[in-house]
Parts: C-alpha cells; sequence; structure tokens
C-alpha cells in the first residue's frame, strides 16, 4: 500500500513538470503565429528599401563601330544601354541584341535607352541590321 502512494505521488510531481513544458511550447508556437503577420508586413518595406542595383552602360555608335564593342554584366540584374551613334558614316542606325528580342532605331546624336535583364551566363551579340558591325555582352 505504501510502494502504491509512492508511484501515484512520484507520477504526480512528474505530470505537472511536462504540463508546464506544454504550457512553454505553446506560448513559443502562439508567439511565433502572433509575430509571423508582422514579419509579412515589414517585408515589403525591406524591399523597397534596397532595390536591385542597375547596371547603366554608355556607348556609342563612331566610325569605329560600337564603342565600346564588348561589355561585362552581371546575370539577373537589369541592364540598361544608353546608345548614342554619333555619326552619318556607319550602317549601324539601330541596334539589335537578337537573344533579348531587341531591334532598336539609333538616330543620330540621340540617346536611346535599351534594357533587359539577363537571365543566365553566357554571351549576347549586338550589332547592326545587317550584323556585320558588332559587340559583345559577356554575362556573368
Ligand atoms: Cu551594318
Amino acid at each position: 500500500m505504501i510502494g502504491l502512494d509512492r508511484r501515484l505521488s512520484d507520477e504526480a510531481s512528474i505530470h505537472p513538470e511536462t504540463t508546464d513544458m506544454q504550457t512553454k511550447l505553446l506560448a513559443a508556437a502562439l508567439g511565433l503565429a502572433l509575430a509571423t503577420p508582422f514579419i509579412a508586413l515589414a517585408t515589403p518595406f525591406i524591399a523597397q528599401a534596397a532595390p536591385p542595383p542597375v547596371q547603366v552602360i554608355e556607348m556609342q555608335v563612331t566610325g569605329a563601330g560600337f564603342v565600346p564593342d564588348q561589355i561585362k554584366v552581371t546575370k539577373g540584374q537589369k541592364v540598361r544601354l544608353v546608345v548614342t551613334r554619333k555619326t552619318e558614316r556607319t550602317c549601324a542606325t539601330e541596334i539589335v541584341i537578337k537573344d533579348q528580342g531587341i531591334n532598336q532605331k539609333l538616330p543620330l546624336d540621340k540617346a536611346v535607352t535599351v534594357e533587359f535583364t539577363p537571365s543566365k551566363s553566357g554571351q549576347l551579340r549586338y550589332a547592326c541590321g545587317m550584323d556585320m558591325i558588332s559587340g559583345v555582352i559577356v554575362v556573368e
């Protein structure tokens, strides 16, 4: 009879600890559940605070062709080419970047903006309409 009493009291002393542990876990879960909407609300503000950088590259068309005729850009970041044709003595009166579906007229002495975001590394060609005068964009 004494043995049984002891077992019961042992159980009683273990049980409150378990309950306490469960309460703590529940409180932690509840705390996370309450915090989640605030994290979700805060995220767009963080995204707005750090917009992805745009890679701006100035380019000219001269008697020598596209200047520069080789550029390096980073994959996944928007590229903005600002192209100005400075001469009439060229057949490069447009810039064609076939792999990006770009074909843009280049009026004389007018800065023309061409934008795209390279999604994979490798080389992109830019050229005149006849694919004679050209340059290479190295995407890394
Ligand atoms: Cu040409």
